[in-house]
């Protein structure tokens, strides 16, 4: 499954990136989003692939295009059996997020990318359009910090493993009013605190690396973008929790249904029955292959952002997988016009 699909999920991610990028600070975070989904699914189904769309845009009946459910790639089209052999073809689960932190993209602010996570078939976790609360840390630290413990005692864990002080740590936080104690409590752990506005897959990815000056994600953003996180930190031995959130209480904004009570039900229909379920990576991309990738929009921790110059474009992406060593960074120059020129600086 991997070798080919890796080289095509790059440009998967790349054209919606470039799509989103022509309407970086426009003000009009759907339009962002509606082009990238456009240009995503558009490239989806040039793949030899059966694929099935397993977290995206929302159900089907609010969304007209990559909606949970949907069918992606040459081999779920009509007369696929004419050039797909339906025997030698995997079947395969995606999550997508086209444009993953659409209010950066518009008002033109950093961490905004396109974004996927492909498996084989059941090998990511369906995650409900919920919150999760979630913890990242570098790969020196999995399985040594817990989302169980408190942000101060993870802090302590961190800097053990990684053999630095406190004080030299970098906490990503999302900027919202439910996130007030837990501030609170890395201030005053000794830690310092960056706080984003959007956009929390970057952040989780950007523990994974050394070098970024990022060392946890806490906090609480939505689930699916949880799921693709996960994905991602699977792929690099990065530690990832997440517990769903159902308590409209807890999240304090955003739209989580009316009721704790209501949630409950809600997720017991989807086979959740226990709510308060700690997933890690492994539960949330359980599958024996995962692949990852994501095209920076605007700049971002690991990734430059689209820029444009008459007649194309360059991109930064990232791939990674379970089966590869690797972490490859991928630079493209894009040219939209004939005669070609290519110029490198
Ligand atoms: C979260 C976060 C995403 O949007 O979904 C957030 O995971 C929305 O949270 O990365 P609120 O409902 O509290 O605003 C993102 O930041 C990207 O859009």
């Amino acid at each position: 499954m991997e070798s080919t699909l890796g080289l095509e999920i790059i440009e998967v991610v790349e054209q919606a990136a470039i799509a989103s990028a022509k309407w970086m600070g426009k003000g009009e975070k759907n339009t962002a989003d509606h082009v990238a989904v456009e240009a995503m699914r558009e490239r989806m189904n040039k793949i030899h692939m059966r694929g099935r769309i397993v977290i995206g845009e929302g159900e089907r009946d609010e969304a007209p295009m990559l909606y949970i459910g949907e069918e992606v790639g040459i081999c779920t089209q009509e007369n696929a059996s004419a050039f797909c052999n339906p025997d030698e073809l995997v079947e395969i689960d995606i999550a997508v997020d086209p444009c993953e932190g659409t209010n950066l993209v518009a008002y033109g602010q950093n961490g905004s990318m396109a974004v996927l996570a492909i498996s084989e078939k059941g090998g990511l976790f369906a995650a409900p359009d919920f919150y999760m609360k979630k913890l990242a840390a570098p790969p020196a630290a999995k399985g040594h910090v817990d989302i169980n413990k408190s942000a101060t005692e993870n802090l302590k864990i961190i800097s053990e493993c990684l053999n630095r002080n406190i004080e030299e740590l970098v906490v990503v936080v999302m900027d919202r009013p439910r996130h007030k104690e837990l501030i609170q409590e890395i201030r005053q752990a000794g830690a310092r605190v960056r706080l984003i506005s959007d956009g929390d897959v970057s952040a989780a990815i950007s523990c994974a690396f050394s070098g970024t000056n990022i060392h946890a994600l806490m906090g609480i953003g939505a689930a699916p973008e949880g799921v693709i996180s996960a994905a991602a930190m699977r792929c690099l031995g990065g530690h990832f929790q997440g517990q769903l959130i159902y308590d409209p209480e807890v999240v304090k904004t955003g739209l989580i249904g009316e009721s704790r009570e209501g949630n409950i039900e809600r997720l017991k229909s989807m086979g959740i029955n226990n709510p308060d379920a700690v997933y890690d990576t492994h539960e949330l991309a359980s599958g024996q292959t995962v692949l990852f990738a994501a095209c920076g929009i605007t700049p971002g921790t690991l990734m430059e952002g689209v820029r444009f110059f008459h007649g194309g474009a360059r991109t930064q992406s990232l791939v990674i997988s379970t089966q590869s060593q690797t972490a490859r960074f991928v630079d493209t120059i894009h040219l939209f016009e004939q005669p070609k020129t290519i110029q490198l600086h």
